[in-house]
């Protein structure tokens, strides 16, 4: 056996796979990297006898642009080797993001260059992990994480940043990122007292459908818009008062006849005519946050216009605020969100829905390449939830 002492970043850590020992699975014929036990503990050992490949896929960046199709290729890459305080998880399901083409385009990071990881959020079994991160995590564990490079087959992970969950269920991995932003966002700067009234746009959306259930959940009234009768059905099972599908009905003369007071809150993620349209419904005092602004992610400048000119004119006559939200700026209040969430969902007291694509044209997305049809989905407005891409071969289950 060979041992794996290895520099990483200059420092000198003890791995805890191996490229020592491979074989190759009579199986499917894939080289096969055994996890060896490197240690004097049981964290290491083989887990129920599986072995991690060489190589997996992986989606890069290779080019900047907003067409997720253009910027990301499908790669082989050997599995990557977990430092001191990493854990090398097995992703079973990935999260897409409205954002994901804001990180393609390069817009969160303009000094960054291609190639580089793409994908925001996964969940998975840890199945390697460095000689620190042992002290928490042990291989088996099931965790989901928010960090770079889920769009992977495998992905190395800080033992921070994972969160321990007690299943790897689809359903954990909506509360990452939409769920957290919801959370967060409506805590902190919704000011939400009970009889008040709230907006969310996109309401059946990943994030929206959070927004929903704290508002309502916060004793608010909620309107949710959307572009489907199907959503509206969604939207009142998860409780929301006033569905809108602004297909069907004009929105502003919905809102200015049902809603002359205006609303306190928006939680508002679409962007140009329909944030325009946010403001003018505003409540004296109200509460205007921008989570994102989706209808212009695939144009060049990634912002969709607005009727500027006006918008100090209404926030003064209505002593209104608009406050913007990105969810790294409030990871102080992340484990809290986190925590509450899932003893919500525990509970039964929160709806997580999940979109896999099963009534999508070409069907379920399963395995890495499908994230470009998740990703077209998303934008053709398409999805009741969130939508995840499910990985992991029947092959590879069974020996998990
Ligand atoms: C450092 O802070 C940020 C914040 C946002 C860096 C990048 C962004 C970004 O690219 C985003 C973004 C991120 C999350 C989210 O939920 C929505 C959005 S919208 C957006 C953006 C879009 C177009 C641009 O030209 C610039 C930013």
């Amino acid at each position: 056996m060979s041992t794996s002492c290895i520099l990483r970043n200059g420092r000198r850590v003890f791995a805890l796979i191996s490229g020592g020992r491979r074989g190759t699975c009579a199986l499917c014929g894939v080289q096969r990297r055994f996890i060896i036990d490197l240690s004097y503990s049981t964290h290491f050992m083989d887990f129920k006898g599986s072995s991690i490949p060489s190589s997996m896929k992986k989606l890069m960046v290779t080019k900047l642009s907003q067409h997720f199709r253009d910027a990301v290729a499908l790669q082989t890459v050997p599995v990557p080797t977990p430092g001191d305080g990493e854990l090398l998880v097995r992703n079973r399901f990935v999260g897409i993001n409205a954002s994901d083409i804001n990180y393609t385009a390069g817009r969160y990071d303009p000094t960054k260059k291609p190639p580089f990881e793409v994908g925001f959020e996964g969940i998975g079994e840890v199945v390697g992990l460095g000689l620190s991160a042992s002290s928490r995590h042990a291989v088996g564990d099931t965790v989901a994480y928010f960090s770079d490079g889920a769009f992977a087959e495998y992905t190395l992970i800080p033992a921070q940043k994972s969160v321990p969950v007690p299943a790897v269920k689809p359903e954990f991995l909506t509360l990452l990122v939409s769920g957290a932003t919801a959370y967060i966002a409506i805590k902190r700067l919704g000011d939400l007292a009970p009889g008040q009234t709230v907006l969310v746009t996109a309401a059946a959306g990943g994030t929206g459908q959070f927004a929903v259930q704290f508002a309502k959940q916060a004793g608010c009234h909620v309107v949710g818009t959307c572009s489907s009768n199907e959503k509206a059905g969604f939207l009142k099972v998860i409780g929301c008062d006033r569905p809108i599908v602004y297909k069907s009905e004009d929105l502003a003369a919905t809102m200015r006849k049902e809603y002359p007071q205006g609303v306190d809150v928006v939680y508002e993620s679409v962007g140009g005519a329909t944030f325009d349209l946010a403001v003018n419904c505003l409540a004296n005092k109200g509460r205007l946050i921008i989570i994102g602004f989706i209808s212009g992610y695939q144009t060049a400048s990634g912002i969709p216009t607005i009727r500027g000119g006006t918008l100090p004119v209404k926030l003064l006559q209505k002593s209104a605020g608009v406050r913007g939200f990105f969810l790294p700026h409030f990871l102080e209040d992340y484990k809290e969100a986190i925590g509450n969430m899932m003893r919500l969902f525990a509970e039964g007291k929160l709806l997580c829905e999940v979109d896999c694509g099963d009534l999508a044209p070409e069907g379920r997305f399963v395995g890495l390449e499908s994230a470009f049809r998740a990703v077209d989905y998303l934008y053709a407005g398409k999805n009741v939830g969130k939508v995840v891409v499910e990985l992991g071969s029947s092959t590879l289950d069974s020996k998990l």
